[in-house]
């Protein structure tokens, strides 16, 4: 079997992680240009000042994207550099920037698809209550009306946030990416609640601008599995996946906010302060949003918790590798001896992917679905000259494998989007931890060179993976 003739082979990136020029033509500054230098904030003080310098090679990478047999390219826009205020003067050397990204592309044949906020907030915003403020949501709208306006032409397919529950958990609970509050849990939910306001507004917005493209959001996939069949530990999952996947799917695709977390957050006071005209502009949107993004690394093993330890909040604790108890304490996320872990202690899981878009198909039926990132970080071993990613290469294959089965089990899913399309800074591991199919030489000024998963991948898309 094939994969079908319009399903999209595609790899992403984030501006801040690629695209340098932090301080160029007029660009504003972001949360995390200014978090990222603050003392211990990440790996070895390393920071998106240059990153791997796109803002001036993005015309060499594309075509190496090209030269892959890229279908469709996922980028996001900076938001400052667009509106370096976040809100009010809009900056034309930005636009004309996305245009020459976006023609290029097109040139090509290569497909935009374009995230409107990959986490790298106005300063100016951040400054002036961040997430948790409603005027944040509101500049969003503003900033999102911009960008269908001067893009919107070329630019088909459109994301509005990318992983809520990482930027707002993060931001609020653990404290590792900014605005580095921790433990601020009613700040959490607020945030999480305007960013779904902002999104449904969002959609509402584009459907009147009559574009004819298709919008939706991107979330983090990560399904809660039982350790066993014990059942407190059967209910953890249960706790774990209502709070971590349904809080963010439901809004989006049912327009309502799941029950169960709802009792829990109104019973420890941490429900936002919502609007009915909010819940009634989120219930609207479910007819209208288009799509769901799914970002998959790994699933969550999880036990009920016991311990009455609360979680260390560090930057080394909060990068994604099992172990830590969950905010409330309910449960906690283990490793088990059994399961294939990176080097930075993931699990690699193919089958929990399978089994959890079967969960999501289960529950939300026909929504179309993109796999919007997916990948291994790894260090790749460099051989005579050679970048010989072999695991990489295995990871995808395993995780194609597990879309096709899920395509013929009747799941929707229209692409598949690797993480990365090129190495770049890994938000809190620094450039060590690598995902792309093109390396990138930190010692020869930033050179480009194709690693072995890069002609892997393109034998893949030119017989559309027939052969996984
Ligand atoms: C996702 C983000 C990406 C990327 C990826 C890998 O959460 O959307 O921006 O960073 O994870 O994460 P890491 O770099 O921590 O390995």
């Amino acid at each position: 079997m094939k994969f079908p003739h319009d399903f999209l082979f595609g790899a992403a990136t984030a501006a801040y992680q690629v695209e340098g020029g932090w301080n160029e033509d007029g660009k504003g500054l972001s949360n995390w240009d200014v978090f990222s230098k603050l003392p211990g904030k990440t790996y070895n003080g390393t920071n998106g000042d240059i990153a791997v310098d796109h803002y001036h090679r993005y015309a060499e990478d594309i075509a190496l994207m090209a030269g892959m047999g890229l279908q469709s390219y996922r980028f996001s826009i900076a938001w400052t550099r667009i509106l370096p205020q976040g809100r009010g003067v809009v900056n034309q050397a930005g636009i004309d920037f996305y245009n020459r990204v976006i023609d290029e592309c097109l040139k090509w044949g290569i497909v935009p698809f374009v995230t409107l906020y990959h986490w790298d907030l106005p300063q100016m915003l951040e400054e002036a209550g961040g997430w948790s403020n409603r005027a944040t949501a509101e500049a969003f709208i503003e900033y999102a009306a911009i960008c269908f306006k001067a893009f919107g032409d070329r630019v088909k397919h459109w994301i509005t946030f990318n992983e809520t529950v990482v930027f707002t958990g993060l931001g609020y609970i653990s404290g590792a990416h900014p605005p580095g509050k921790t433990d601020d849990i009613k700040g959490y939910f607020t945030a999480t609640h305007y960013v779904f306001w902002a999104h449904a507004e969002t959609v509402r917005l584009y459907r009147q601008l009559r574009q004819f493209g298709e919008i939706g959001i991107t979330h983090v996939f990560s399904p809660a599995f039982s350790v066993d069949r014990q059942p407190e530990n059967l209910q953890a999952a249960r706790h774990a996946n209502e709070f971590d996947t349904y809080w963010f799917f439901d809004p989006i695709l049912r327009g309502s906010y799941p029950e169960y977390v709802v009792d829990s957050a109104r019973r420890n006071g941490w429900l936002p302060d919502w609007t009915d005209a909010e819940l009634a502009t989120i219930a609207d949107c479910a007819r209208y949003n288009d799509f769901i993004g799914l970002n998959y690394y790994q699933p969550m093993r999880v036990v009920r918790n016991h311990q009455s330890e609360k979680s260390v909040h560090s930057r080394e604790s909060s990068t994604g590798a099992p172990g830590s108890p969950s905010f409330d304490g309910y449960f906690r996320t283990v490793r088990m001896d059994d399961k294939v872990y990176t080097k930075w202690g993931w699990e690699i899981s193919p089958e929990g992917f399978y089994e959890g878009l079967l969960m999501l198909h289960e529950r939300y039926g026909q929504v179309k679905m993109y796999i919007t990132e997916n990948g291994l970080g790894d260090e790749d071993p460099v051989i005579d000259g050679e970048v010989v990613d072999v695991p990489r290469i295995k990871y995808i294959e395993q995780h194609l494998k597990a879309v096709k089965r899920a395509i013929a089990a009747g799941v929707n899913i229209r692409g598949y989007y690797a993480w990365s399309a090129i190495d770049l800074l890994s938000w809190l591991n620094g450039f060590r931890k690598q995902y792309g199919f093109i390396y990138v030489d930190h010692h020869n000024n930033l050179q480009r060179r194709k690693k072995l998963s890069y002609y892997w991948y393109r034998q893949i898309i030119a017989e559309r993976g027939e052969s996984l």
